[in-house]
């Protein structure tokens, strides 16, 4: 089911031929306005559509794939949205959650496929995606532009703000329950206007969502001050391992301190953060074992560290202060293997005075 494209298929990112569908043509955006209108070309053709994002979603991902999910249902669409992890419990409150299916497997019919937040297919966990007109919509500065319309824009806070230029342009309305979705989206990935791709725009853009009717104290409360104990029992555990030198901090959890503490694979989310926020430190990694015995790595760095560039180099990817892989476990040769990239990464910075605290 190709819906009747224009020959305008493009690529608002580096050009990557070999990434491109079989039968995929690709031309080069020729202006910022022209990634939003090819995809509402095909959005308005089409009927039928499947929203999905990557595993373990964080709020970016559900935010936004909800948001979009009202967007399709206000052009009179039929909207999926599908993700093959469950929703995490602080993002289950969001308005239109219970929308959204967890499945493996994908069946069509649909117009088009809408990927958010991905670098690839695989990304998703999802089988069957291959068939459908795929859209890739993303802002990582690890994205790939893998899909038949790909819109990759690294400056934005959030995809979420992508979704909104996209109901904006769609002159549709931003509704109370958009505003807080798209709101969360906004806040969570920039760690509460902390970090990322944070410009005067993004405080115009959350004034906008606020105006329409999200509420920034109940998203806050949602997000930041709902934690399970679960979580706050595994972060114990983590603070248990921390370790630093000089500029670096590292801290992990082993499978039987996520099984004693009774904690999800979600409740590591965030962790890294503590290692981060230690003065002096400027580039810290999480270490966590999962259940098949891979190790995922969350790595985070602060100004001119790049820690999405030794990801990519791992098979993962993010931005370039907060970035992810998983690598082969056990434990201690991953932390080993991530620690030999972060003291080069550090060490390429240049001798500047930085004590043990
Ligand atoms: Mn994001």
């Amino acid at each position: 089911m190709i819906p009747p494209t224009r020959k305008s298929q493009l690529d608002a990112s580096p050009a990557n031929p070999q990434a491109a569908p079989a039968g995929a043509e690709r031309v080069e955006a020729s202006s910022p306005a022209g990634p939003v209108d090819s995809i509402l070309e095909v959005l308005r053709c089409g009927e039928r559509f499947l929203v999905c994002s990557h595993t373990r979603p964080d709020g970016d991902a559900v935010g936004s794939m909800l948001a979009l999910g009202m967007l399709l249902e206000q052009m009179g669409k039929r909207a999926d949205l599908v993700t093959a992890d469950r929703i995490p419990l602080l993002y289950r409150h969001l308005p239109g959650v219970s929308a959204v299916r967890s499945s493996l497997r994908v069946d069509g019919p649909y117009d088009a496929a809408i990927l958010l937040e991905c670098d690839g297919l695989d990304r998703t966990r999802l089988l069957g995606l291959e068939r459908f007109f795929l859209i890739n919509i993303d802002h990582h500065i690890s994205g790939q532009p893998f899909a038949h319309l790909n819109w990759i824009d690294c400056g934005a806070a959030s995809v979420g703000e992508l979704v909104l230029r996209l109901v904006r342009a769609a002159g549709a309305r931003v509704t109370p329950e958009m505003a807080t979705c798209l709101y969360t989206t906004v806040l969570t990935d920039t760690g509460g206007f902390c970090y990322g791709s944070i410009r005067a725009s993004t405080f115009a853009l959350a004034r906008e969502l606020v105006l329409a009717g999200a509420d920034p104290v109940a998203v806050a409360q949602d997000v930041f001050f709902s934690m399970p104990t679960s979580k706050i029992l595994l972060l114990g555990a983590a603070l248990n391992n921390l370790k630093r030198e000089g500029r670096l901090a590292w801290l992990w959890v082993s499978r039987r301190d996520m099984l004693r503490t009774c904690a999800a694979e979600e409740d590591s989310e965030g962790i890294v953060n503590f290692a981060a926020c230690i003065d002096g430190v400027e580039a810290a990694v999480f270490l966590r074992e999962a259940p098949d015995g891979r190790i995922r790595v969350s790595l985070r760095s602060k100004g001119e560290l790049n820690v999405a560039a030794i990801a990519g180099r791992l098979a993962g990817g993010g931005h370039k202060n907060a970035a992810g892989c998983t690598l082969e476990g056990p434990l201690e040769r991953a932390r080993d293997e991530i620690l030999a990239e972060l003291r080069r990464l550090v060490a390429a910075l240049g001798e500047k005075p930085a004590g043990l605290h």
